[in-house]
């Protein structure tokens, strides 16, 4: 029977729910559990949390869709149905239900979000524990610290490549810029992804919770050395942080005398 056929496109939503069970499990074996990276930042749960409202919701019109598909094709195969085809111009109502409860849908997320967006991209920490500017450029990431006067373009700010060391439990501001094309900032376990744009410096914040060594890569495709532009997050404890800086201030004391700049 021809009209069986239909069955298998069942398959599509029986096993794509099924994957997403699966993966999101976080009780399953570490191999099946294939989720999302580590949460380590206060916020991003916050995040997280729109992403599974986003995905409930999308979730639920592909359920829906992928029964409607397989229902048509096993109601009106052509083998056990065979009158004629009705051909129609449209219905205005049903087009107006379909436009209208998308663009509800997408109005309600917009809004739901608001607090979200504002939180991560406009209320900048008027305090933050520490500062630090990072700069794109193909393919690394250069880092400055602003060194003990807590400012940059002076003397002492700091230099280093591709390795962020942040003290844990203290709001981070990254101010990011790119030395050439596009690039994205991106911490997956702190659920921060800004780009970097040539010209602009941009703000970005973070607090993480728990110390440990994380990826930092670049999510926008810059060039042909993109897939190299990875470097790391290490979340330490302030004393290992000052301690860090001090390694860094020595090193850079040592190359400048080697060079012969620290006589003048
Ligand atoms: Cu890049």
């Amino acid at each position: 029977m021809a009209r069986y056929w239909s069955l298998l496109f069942l398959l599509v939503p029986i096993l794509g729910t099924a994957l997403f069970v699966v993966a999101y499990d976080e009780h399953s074996q570490p191999l099946i559990n294939h989720w999302f990276p580590k949460d380590v930042s206060e916020y991003g749960h916050v995040i997280d949390g729109l992403f599974m409202v986003i995905l409930w919701l999308t979730g639920i019109v592909f359920i829906g869709t992928e029964l409607t598909l397989v229902w048509f094709m096993w109601k009106y195969e052509a083998s056990v149905r065979n009158e004629p085809a009705k051909f129609t111009h449209g219905s205005h109502n049903l087009e107006v239900v379909w436009t209208i409860i998308p663009a509800a849908t997408l109005l309600f997320i917009a809004i739901y979000q608001l607090n979200a967006w504002a939180d991560t991209k406009v209320r900048v920490p008027e305090q933050p524990g520490m500062t630090v500017e990072v700069t794109g450029r193909q393919f690394e990431w250069r880092l400055r610290y602003p060194g003990p006067d807590g400012s940059f373009d002076t003397p002492d700010d700091l230099f280093s490549v591709n390795e962020l060391h942040v003290p844990v439990n203290e709001d981070i501001l990254v101010q990011l810029k790119s030395a050439d094309v596009l690039h994205d900032f991106f911490l997956p376990n702190l659920r921060v992804k800004q780009d970097a744009v040539p010209g602009m410096k941009i703000p970005v914040w973070f607090r993480a919770t728990e110390e440990g060594v994380f990826d930092l890569v670049c999510a926008e495709l810059c060039g042909w050395g993109h897939y190299k532009m990875k470097g790391l997050l290490r979340v330490q404890s302030r004393d290992d942080f000052n301690a860090y800086l001090d390694d860094l201030r020595e090193k850079q004391h040592l190359t400048s005398l080697a060079e012969g700049d620290d006589e003048s």
